[in-house]
């Protein structure tokens, strides 16, 4: 398989997050894919390459993220580092978010301080922006388009390995560590290629809410995520059950909530019911945002899936027979991502 890597991921490198009051270290840091690198050196599942440098990347951008979303996190490191030339040493995060119109809020008069502007495109302050972010997400999401292109000449198994992670990032909002989403790149750029029904099947700890949104009124990409319970669990305030989709796209979504705690078991029993869910909608190609964050030795996590179980994972993915792009997304036990990352990959060739 092609694994289309991020040579630049590491010009992303927040420092802190914010959390319950505290600012504590970034647990979505560069060394996490430099583990899954080493793996790959020792078990070399496939040819890591890179994307080529004339993708048509901000076409495929627009596809699925809003021109003045795009436009903001293209200028957002000088605007912050404008606003203050101390900022030039200071990661960014919001500190001021104007809720929804429901709380009073107006929508219609943006403001033009960027702390401000910042708080109006992220949901969370969790998310650093650095100096790097932008050029890191765009070749993550070259790397997501160049995937899906490659699955398209005929690819069975293609991979985004990147960070940061995208699966958070809505039309026109970033959180959750993630700024692009790489699978919905990926799977808006095969339907543009010519796939009449593609399925998202997002295996992270975390509910793929940006995906989620992103798809939710379309029935050509049928969107299925196995999470913990978003009632207790982040992003708290998408991945309920009842979400099915809207308009056209009712019945295109498929939220799997699972309470903190559950282990491997439950957890396969719910991606047999995914998987059956994917196959009833019969699609011609299979993304699936890959977070390593089931497994139990996650730190900000409450799965409690085992190493070997991600060897099976990968072969119950391969028997869906589609042609599939996966994205890195979470995990944040960096030192087993590399082995948890690569038997998923394992798995899908035996
Ligand atoms: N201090 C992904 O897995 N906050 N994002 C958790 C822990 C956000 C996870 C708080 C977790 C986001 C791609
Ligand atoms: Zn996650």
């Amino acid at each position: 398989m092609k694994i289309f890597h991020n040579t630049r991921h590491a010009e992303h490198a927040g420092r802190q997050e914010m959390f319950r009051g505290r600012l504590v270290d970034c647990h979505e840091v560069p060394q996490r894919l430099q583990h899954v690198l080493d793996e790959l050196v020792r078990r070399p599942v496939g040819t890591l390459v890179q994307p080529a440098a004339d993708l048509p990347l901000d076409a495929a951008l627009r596809r699925v993220h809003s021109a003045d979303y795009l436009d903001f996190l293209a200028r957002a490191w000088d605007d912050w580092v404008a606003l203050d030339p101390a900022n030039a040493l200071v990661d960014a995060l919001p500190s001021v978010w104007p809720l929804t119109a429901r709380h009073g809020f107006r929508t219609d008069a943006p403001p033009l301080n960027f702390a401000a502007r910042l708080g109006q495109y992220a949901f969370d302050s969790g998310t650093p922006l650095t100096a790097g972010s932008w050029a890191a997400a765009r070749e993550g999401a070259a790397c997501a388009l160049a995937a899906a292109q490659a699955v398209l000449a005929g690819e069975r198994f293609a991979m985004a390995l990147t960070r940061p992670p995208g699966h958070h990032a809505g039309p026109n909002y970033m959180g959750g560590y993630c700024f692009i989403n790489n699978g919905a790149v990926a799977a808006q750029a095969l339907r543009d290629g010519g796939l009449q029904r593609v399925a998202v099947l997002d295996v992270d700890y975390h509910h793929g809410n940006g995906t989620q949104t992103i798809f939710y009124e379309r029935s050509d990409v049928f969107t299925a995520s196995i999470h913990g319970d978003p009632r207790t669990e982040y992003p708290f305030f998408l991945g309920h059950a009842d979400e099915r989709g809207a308009g056209a796209g009712e019945g295109f979504n498929l939220n799997l909530p699972l309470p903190r705690g559950t282990g491997f078991e439950v957890w396969w029993a719910t991606l047999q019911t995914a998987m059956q869910a994917v196959r009833d909608f019969a699609p011609q190609a299979l993304v699936v945002p890959l977070g390593l964050d089931t497994f139990e030795g996650d730190p900000i996590s409450g799965f409690k899936l085992r190493s070997a179980d991600y060897l099976q994972v990968g072969r119950a993915i391969a028997q869906l027979g589609l042609p599939t792009v996966l994205t890195l997304e979470g995990g944040y036990a960096a030192a087993d991502l590399g082995v948890n990352t690569v038997n998923v990959l394992e798995g899908l060739r035996s």
